[in-house]
């Protein structure tokens, strides 16, 4: 991942992601492309104001927005599912069986749907409103102990080590362990406490996380 400063230096033959590092949905991108390896430029957007090039290829608005060939996939579970199927690299989406995938779908929805309005809920609650704010948070617990249930033996959500799966929900749980990390440590599910720690440690986290040096 390189971090560029202009368009007018996008290589037509390098992935070029239109980026936020904060954004949760552009985490998961962004861990998608360098776990299958994909060598890509990244450009850090201002989400107040939005680059004319960005809307234009996507009038929407959002990101992560990947362009590659005058192909525009702006949608993050797409992006990861193209990082996944054009590398031989990752083994994050090999590693699911027919009926995990399955399953691992259902989960990542409930993720992007009631989870991550939970989690907005909570987030942007003033603090001052200590039981609204407690109340908010344990609004989020009903998807954490969906999660503690899958781990089963396992570490990661699906098996021994991360996958798709793991990569697409963990920035949101992050983002909503992060609003309070205290009172997040205070929740009964052990095992997704230990998924926390281990993914938030993880090289393949951090090396998303690496701030925007601009190198061109
Ligand atoms: N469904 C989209 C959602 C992406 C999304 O909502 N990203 C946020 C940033 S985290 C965004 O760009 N919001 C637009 C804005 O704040 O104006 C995806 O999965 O890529």
């Amino acid at each position: 991942m390189n971090y560029v400063k202009k368009f007018s230096k996008i290589n037509p033959n390098k992935p070029f992601l239109f980026s936020y590092r904060r954004c949760p949905y552009a985490m998961r991108a962004r861990m998608a492309l360098l776990s299958a390896n994909i060598s890509f430029d990244a450009y850090e957007i201002s989400l107040r104001d939005k680059p004319l090039e960005l809307l234009k290829l996507s009038p929407k608005g959002t990101v992560p927005v990947l362009l590659y060939k005058k192909q525009i996939i702006d949608e993050s579970l797409e992006i990861m599912l193209w990082a996944y199927t054009n590398s031989e690299y990752s083994n994050h989406l090999k590693i699911l069986n027919q009926i995990q995938r399955v399953d691992a779908d259902r989960l990542i929805h409930t993720n992007d749907s009631q989870f991550k309005k939970s989690l907005d809920a909570y987030k942007y609650e003033p603090n001052d409103n200590v039981a609204i704010k407690d109340k908010l948070f344990k609004n989020g617990w009903g998807f954490l102990e969906a999660i503690e249930e899958r781990f089963g033996n396992n570490a990661y959500l699906f098996s021994k080590e991360p996958t798709f799966a793991d990569v697409a929900i963990f920035p949101f749980v992050r983002q909503f362990a992060y609003v309070d990390l205290d009172r997040f440590m205070e929740i009964p599910y052990i095992r997704t406490k230990a998924w926390f720690e281990s993914m938030r440690k993880n090289d393949l986290f951090l090396n998303a996380m690496v701030k925007p040096i601009v190198t061109s």
